[in-house]
């Protein structure tokens, strides 16, 4: 067989071109990482060629022997990792994890209530134009606009008002950490379920650097792209002593199946069909790498500099919602820059530097121009800036943000930018 190169050039030179970005950009999306070469070979293996429709031990297809290994690999993985009772690591992505816990826990009609996308949530946590909004009745709570942080008497208000049979936590742009021990009284107060989406978070939260939503949570879905740094995909879990905490309130909804059971059929047949086999030995690949040692030092660095960024933008007079962070991330607000989201966004494009705008809370530009910058550390903590390197990136973005028409600031910022790219290496590989 011939390679990918020799096969098709056309589309090798765009792999080459993307590799080349990825190597020599900044690269601060908050939900981006680079994942390891190990991880990138068993997604680009032959498992991709399996059907394997069903669950280890219980197939719809013949020759499942291997990857029926390779899936409990990742569940057990998993498990150890998230220190919890039950995993599904079939969902293709963090959205399809979460359409599978809708489809578990709620009827089409009934009520969410999940953190405002405009506030910092996720379009999947009851948006209008997103599946769970047009299929379930949906009520957010939000942020307060002095402080850019949820305050639990309003969210409890709210869900005594609506009366949810869910409440989801979880965001794509919040800073601050969650107060999961109140989100359960107020879920129990008003009789609703409880689902974090740690999407984001979730390998800060297996390293111990944020609290860990499993032992108190009714359910907890996840990306494992993200801080988890493993292949593109989702995941669900459920903590410790999950089938009698689950049970409590499913007798309640009158359901009579355990709760691993109904988890699974909602992700297959229920929502999905054949799993991908190649991700999910990715994935495993990824859990192995999370249980070790290095793993919580990265993780630890994640936040030492986002802190270390924050603490930066702010010493240049920049406003950021909370005014720090406890995470990965920070938001800009450019508003008193004289500067919008889209300006900022396209400026840095052209310098290197690859973030994307945002929506502020109490935006007053639309989506497509926004208010704001999210920047997030995971992926250059990964190539291994440290402090200094992200005290460096803050003076570069500045320097751009100053004179966001200038192509010749431009130029100079994106040589600065792949020289200490460079000093970083990443990828050798265009194909693992
Ligand atoms: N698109 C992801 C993010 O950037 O946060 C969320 O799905």
């Amino acid at each position: 067989m011939k390679s990918l190169k020799d096969q098709d050039p056309e589309l090798f030179g765009y792999l080459e071109q993307e590799t080349e970005r990825q190597n020599y950009n900044f690269e601060l999306i908050a939900s981006e990482n680079f994942a390891s070469k190990a991880t990138i070979s068993a997604m680009g293996s032959v498992l991709t060629n399996k059907y394997a429709e069903g669950y280890p031990g219980k197939r719809y297809y013949g020759g499942c022997e291997f990857v029926d290994k390779a899936e409990e690999l990742a569940r057990e993985r998993a498990k150890k990792l998230f220190k919890c009772d039950y995993v599904n690591v079939q969902p293709h992505s963090g959205a399809s994890a979460n359409a599978a816990i809708y489809l578990a826990f709620m009827k089409p009609g009934e009520t969410l209530l999940g953190l405002d996308l405009a506030h910092g949530g996720h379009l999947t946590h009851g948006s209008p134009v997103n599946f769970s909004g047009i299929t379930y009745n949906a009520e957010f709570y939000g942020v307060e606009k002095e402080t850019g942080r949820i305050d639990m008497d309003k969210v409890r208000e709210k869900a005594k008002k609506v009366k949810p049979k869910m409440i989801s936590i979880g965001a794509s742009a919040y800073t601050r950490d969650f107060d999961y021990k109140t989100f359960r009284d107020i879920a129990d107060e008003v009789g609703a379920f409880l689902w974090m989406d740690m999407a984001h978070t979730a390998g800060l939260i297996a390293a111990g650097e944020l609290n860990d939503p499993l032992p108190v949570c009714d359910v907890v879905s996840t990306t494992t792209h993200k801080t988890l740094r493993g292949p593109r995909g989702g995941m669900i879990l459920v903590g410790k002593d999950g089938e009698n905490k689950l049970g409590v309130v499913a007798r309640k909804s009158g359901r009579t199946k355990n709760w691993s059971e109904v988890l699974d059929s909602a992700v297959f047949p229920g929502s999905q069909g054949g799993p991908l086999m190649h991700v999910i030995a990715a994935k495993a690949v990824a859990f192995g790498e999370a249980l070790q040692p290095e793993f919580i030092t990265y993780q630890k660095q994640v936040k030492i500099n986002a802190k270390a960024m924050a603490e930066e933008f702010m010493a240049k007079g920049y406003n950021l919602v909370s005014d720090g962070t406890d995470n990965h991330l920070i938001l800009v607000d450019l508003r008193s820059k004289g500067l919008n989201g889209q300006i900022a966004e396209e400026s840095l494009d052209r310098a290197g530097i690859t973030v994307n705008k945002n929506m502020v809370p109490f935006d007053t530009e639309s989506p497509f121009v926004t208010s704001g910058i999210r920047i997030g550390t995971p992926a250059l903590t990964t190539r291994g800036f440290g402090e200094i390197e992200f005290k460096e990136v803050v003076r570069l973005i500045d320097t751009v943000l100053q004179n966001p028409e200038d192509e010749s600031v431009a130029e100079s910022v994106k040589a600065d930018v792949r020289e200490m790219c460079e000093n970083f290496p990443l990828y050798d590989f265009v194909t693992a």
